[in-house]
């Protein structure tokens, strides 16, 4: 076969970097970044030049799976799978209703096309809950947001005076475009500063030029004293406040009364420098901050969220170059579908985003509860491998009527299923992310498939189109003449559909079936699996009609057969910096600065003890850094991992020395919920007291067996945020000894 180089992106974080890549037969031959790539414009970092360990290797599965009775795996056929699954959805919806089938997943870093499709199988199935990783990582930061101007917010850190980084290091984890060079030119610039807030001397602080090495935990306090020197020397943005706010006063009274010394003390940051750091961020022309797990998985992270937003709120950074800003979607990462409900159905919990904390998701499951789950569906995520409390999730999985996991390879979650359906790679089928989260312009990606399907594979679309199939879900007399008009003409289509769904608007949550089937007959060979991507066009269109014009797309249809057209991505929104305003969902486009019930937290913080340590367990493990080479569990293969191929905890020298260790020793990190042998790397990047262990590790490989630890073998539900359940991965009490 013939060698060529066809555009495609990574697959590996959520920067969806743009990638050509030169295939031959059904191997990636080499990888480099696309200087086309509307975002990324060539760059990439080292992870994805052997994505060729995810595309093939004897971790992928080409064929249905069944569970028998003794944990063992019979393969089936397709047929065979999509009958019997079929049935027994429709058997547990008819005796338990479709509220108790849960759906999990939905995608990756860089699979979003999947979930779209599996909207179409709840809205059959009339599912009501759902959740996805967001739930234990950024759904207090989205409960936040909702209150405080409806959206999501990113910065224009390429372009900021002063960047803060907090419990984010994102040297290694990236999350924004050329994170890397954007870094180097801040590094350099000595008209620029980075502040980053971390115990440990990350990648990225060490090129801070205020490095807040807190004590794990106590983020609340120190960005509490950040704020309360903020208001305490005037070097908030009164007129921003005056013009842009509402409530803002009930928080700066309460900012006024901010113990500064006291609480510098209880972080364990020098006053002096917290004062300084204040100082850098009042006289900034622009300050843009990050928060992500550092604070996001660790104790009051709800509340810490809150304190980093009044950050740059106070002082007036918001809707200007280099500042924060809100953005148009392409599609909505989260959203529970029609009606979400507000709290789980048996433990009460919380929905934020139409999220079920995934804490609680084991709790709602393992119960005698009427409401309880019946079933689960779990597409594209390793939720056995990533939820806190391995052991207690695995028993939740077990005891339900109904298991299906839709994977390309067999996981830690697909060993526990009922039954376990291959999906083909990301390079085999129509794939895009709904991460786009830029301003003024953002760009989406739709990437063709680079390979056939492996056989015996099926991309998602396919699936789930022939399980509605089965299930009956449209009209045939519907599905004909929806065919019928996408086959006379794209005006055609647009039209009967449209007219359809005001005719039923409950057909809306079966459009990416729909579409599938009646418009992806009409596409050019090969593009039925971007059909899905015209609903989302049209939808984008409309919210977004101007900034949609001002790309260059006069409407829906515009819009799509451009990003059809351009592989490598296309700019779908342009925006001027006036604009972003838009994007405020408050009637006053005024941000709504006062949330009681976290004003509530920020004065309990004077009384409140500081997250501490215990004789049985002396030490705080941050379970899960991102390193070098990990990439959640989206690459199985160990030997892709260049450095650190066994993951060692990293441990401070003082502790080391402390517990007799030295380099080259191996350890048993105990924690309440369980432990684990490892390697240890001994570095003076740690702050004494504080372990790390990387994430992504401890799966299983055909060839190679369990590498590293799976880190939530150690973890347990109990520790969670209290008002978005999100888990404290970042503050597990643990204990070091030599073995
Ligand atoms: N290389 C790589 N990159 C990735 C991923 C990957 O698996 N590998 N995963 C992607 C995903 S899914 C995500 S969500 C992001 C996450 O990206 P990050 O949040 O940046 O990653 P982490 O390394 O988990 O945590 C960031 C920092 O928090 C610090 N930290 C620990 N405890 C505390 C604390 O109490 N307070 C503060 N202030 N900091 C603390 C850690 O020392 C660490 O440096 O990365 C994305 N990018
Ligand atoms: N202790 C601890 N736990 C953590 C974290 C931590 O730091 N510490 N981090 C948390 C965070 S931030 C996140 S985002 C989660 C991530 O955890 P999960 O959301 O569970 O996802 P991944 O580990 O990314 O697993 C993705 C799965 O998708 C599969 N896959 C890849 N391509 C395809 C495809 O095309 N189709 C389908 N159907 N499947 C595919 C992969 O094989 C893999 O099994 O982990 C969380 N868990
Ligand atoms: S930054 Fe993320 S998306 Fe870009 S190349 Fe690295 S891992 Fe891939
Ligand atoms: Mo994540």
């Amino acid at each position: 076969m013939t060698e060529t180089w066809a555009k495609t992106a990574c697959i590996l974080c959520e920067c969806n970097c743009g990638l050509e890549v030169l295939a031959k037969d059904r191997t990636l031959l080499k990888i480099r970044g696309d200087k086309e790539h509307p975002g990324s414009a060539g760059y990439t970092c080292e992870k994805p030049l052997r994505l060729e360990r995810y595309q093939n290797g004897s971790h992928r599965i080409s064929s249905p799976m069944r569970r028998r009775e003794d944990g063992t795996y019979e393969e089936i056929d397709w047929d065979t799978a999509i009958t019997e699954i079929a049935a027994k959805l429709a058997q547990i919806k008819e005796t338990h209703g479709g509220d108790k089938i849960f759906f999990y997943g939905g995608g990756g870093q860089g699979n979003h096309l999947g979930g779209a499709h599996s909207r179409a199988l709840m809205s059959a199935l009339g599912v009501r809950y759902i959740s996805n990783a967001l739930a234990q990582e950024k759904t207090g930061e989205m409960w936040v947001d909702g209150k405080l101007y409806g959206g999501h917010t990113k910065g224009d850190f390429e372009h900021s005076e002063v960047v803060l980084f907090l419990g984010k290091n994102p040297w290694q984890s990236h999350s924004f475009p050329r994170t890397r060079p954007t870094l180097r030119e801040i590094a350099k610039d000595p008209a620029r500063s980075m502040i980053v807030v971390d115990p440990r001397r990350s990648e990225t602080a060490e090129m801070a030029d205020f490095h807040l090495q807190v004590r794990p935990g106590t983020d609340a306090w120190c960005l509490a004293a950040l704020l309360g020197i903020l208001v305490e020397e005037e070097l908030l943005d009164q007129e921003f406040i005056a013009e842009h706010t509402t409530g803002t006063d009930p928080v700066l009274d309460l900012l006024r009364q901010v113990p500064i010394s006291d609480y510098a003390a209880r972080c364990g940051v020098a006053e002096e420098l917290l004062r300084a750091t204040a100082r850098r961020i009042g006289a900034a022309k622009s300050v843009t901050t990050y928060e992500d797990l550092g604070i996001q998985q660790a104790p009051n992270s709800t509340l810490v969220s809150y304190l980093n937003k009044l950050t740059w709120i106070l002082t007036g950074n918001f809707g200007k170059p280099g500042a924060m800003y809100l953005h148009s979607a392409f599609a909505a990462v989260a959203g529970g579908g029609a009606k979400p409900k507000k709290v789980t159905p048996v433990t009460g919990a919380r929905i934020i985003a139409g999220l079920i904390p995934c804490n609680s998701i084991t709790e709602e499951i393992l119960t005698d509860h009427p409401d309880r789950f019946r079933a689960m569906w779990m597409d594209s995520v390793n939720p056995a491998h990533s939820l806190a409390d391995s052991q207690r999730f695995r028993e939740a999985m077990r005891s339900l009527e109904l298991t299906v996991v839709i994977d390309v390879a067999f996981t830690e979650t697909a060993r526990n299923a009922d039954y376990v359906l291959p999906a083909s790679s990301q390079f085999e089928k129509w794939e895009a992310t709904f991460f786009n989260v830029e301003f003024p312009v953002n760009t989406f990606q739709l990437r063709p498939p680079v390979f056939d399907p492996l056989p015996g594979t099926l991309p998602e679309a396919e699936i789930y189109a022939r399980l509605l199939r089965e299930l009956q879900a449209a009209d045939q007399e519907l599905l004909d003449s929806l065919t019928a008009a996408a086959h006379a003409g794209r005006a055609e289509f647009t039209a009967a559909f449209f007219t359809a769904l005001g005719q039923n608007p409950k057909l809306m949550g079966l459009s990416p079936y729909l579409l599938h089937e009646t418009l992806g007959t009409a596409l050019p060979e090969g593009q039925r699996g971007a059909a899905i991507v015209w609903g989302l066009a049209q939808i984008c269109a409309m919210t977004n009609a101007d900034a949609v014009r001002r790309a260059g797309f006069a409407d829906g249809n515009a819009l799509f057969d451009g990003i059809i057209a351009a592989p490598q991505g296309v700019k779908f929104t342009v925006d001027e910096w006036e604009h972003v305003w838009n994007y405020v969902r408050r009637p006053d486009r005024r941000f709504t600065v006062e949330i009681p019930e976290l004003l509530e937290k920020l004065d309990e913080l004077r009384t409140a003890p500081v997250p501490g340590v215990s004789t049985e367990f002396p030490l705080v493990l941050s379970a899960g850094e991102r390193r070098a080479f990990t990439a959640n569990t989206i690459i199985r293969d160990p030997e892709w991992r260049r450095r650190d191929a066994g993951g060692a905890l990293r441990i401070s020298p003082q502790d080391a020395e402390e517990l007799g260790l030295t380099s080259g020793d191996s350890v048993r990190v105990i924690t309440e919920a369980g432990s684990a042998e490892t390697g240890i790397e001994i570095t003076d990047m740690m702050r004494a007291g504080h372990i790390s262990l990387p994430n992504g590790m401890g799966v299983d490989h055909p060839d190679h067996g369990l590498v590293g630890v799976p880190l939530n073998e150690l973890t347990s539900l109990r520790h969670k945020d209290e008002f978005a359940g999100t888990p404290w991965h970042k503050y597990v009490p643990a204990r070091v000894e030599k073995v």
